[in-house]
């Protein structure tokens, strides 16, 4: 059976952090489904099918080799996604003790619903404080994010910031 994995996240927007973890996890499965959520305890920046845009052409920009796809999901659990996919893994970033926190719970209840497991890696240090709501704030004051996200997402917080 080929091992398929999700690697879920808001990705909004998507950044290197992100990227680190996305082609840590190709390395892995052979095959990985990443996957936009709605987190209904954040305000949002940009629509799904934004960040699903500029995932899909950071990955390809960044030359991550394999399987990859990305997918949005917005209704049920996100191991309803996982099972009819036929994954049994999801894929998380631990930056520090917080993400452990609020990872832990949510890794026992996927396992009891759905036999699903959660696989969780160590970024790259040089990206470990690198954080969707840093960018969003650095953006919002109209600052250089390029440090902090892939080319294809600077490019498009850099136009819609000349358009306003
Ligand atoms: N380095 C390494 N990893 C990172 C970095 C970084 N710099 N930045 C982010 N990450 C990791 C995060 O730890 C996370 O694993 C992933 O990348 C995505 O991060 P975000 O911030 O885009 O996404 P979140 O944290 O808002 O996650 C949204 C989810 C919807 C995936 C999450 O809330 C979730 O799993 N919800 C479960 C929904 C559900 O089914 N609930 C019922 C059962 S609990």
């Amino acid at each position: 059976d080929p091992r398929i994995a999700v690697v879920p996240g808001s990705f909004d927007p998507p950044t290197l952090g992100h990227l680190d973890v996305i082609r840590r996890a190709a390395g892995l499965f052979d095959q990985l489904h990443v996957l936009v959520v709605h987190n209904p305890g954040k305000a949002a920046m940009l629509p799904i099918a934004q960040r699903q845009s500029l995932l899909e052409q950071s990955i390809s920009e960044a030359g991550i080799e394999g399987d990859v796809m990305v997918a949005t999901w917005s209704v049920g659990l996100l191991v309803d996604y996982a099972t009819g996919v036929n994954a049994r893994v999801l894929v998380k970033g631990i930056r520090s003790q917080v993400d452990v926190a609020y990872e832990t719970p949510m890794a026992i209840v996927n396992r009891d619903l759905a036999h699903v497991e959660t696989v969780f890696l160590l970024p790259d240090p040089s990206h470990a404080l690198v954080s969707s709501s840093l960018v969003r704030q650095v953006a919002g004051l109209g600052g250089d994010v390029s440090p902090y996200v892939p080319p294809a997402v600077a490019r498009f917080l850099d136009t819609e910031r000349r358009d306003v």
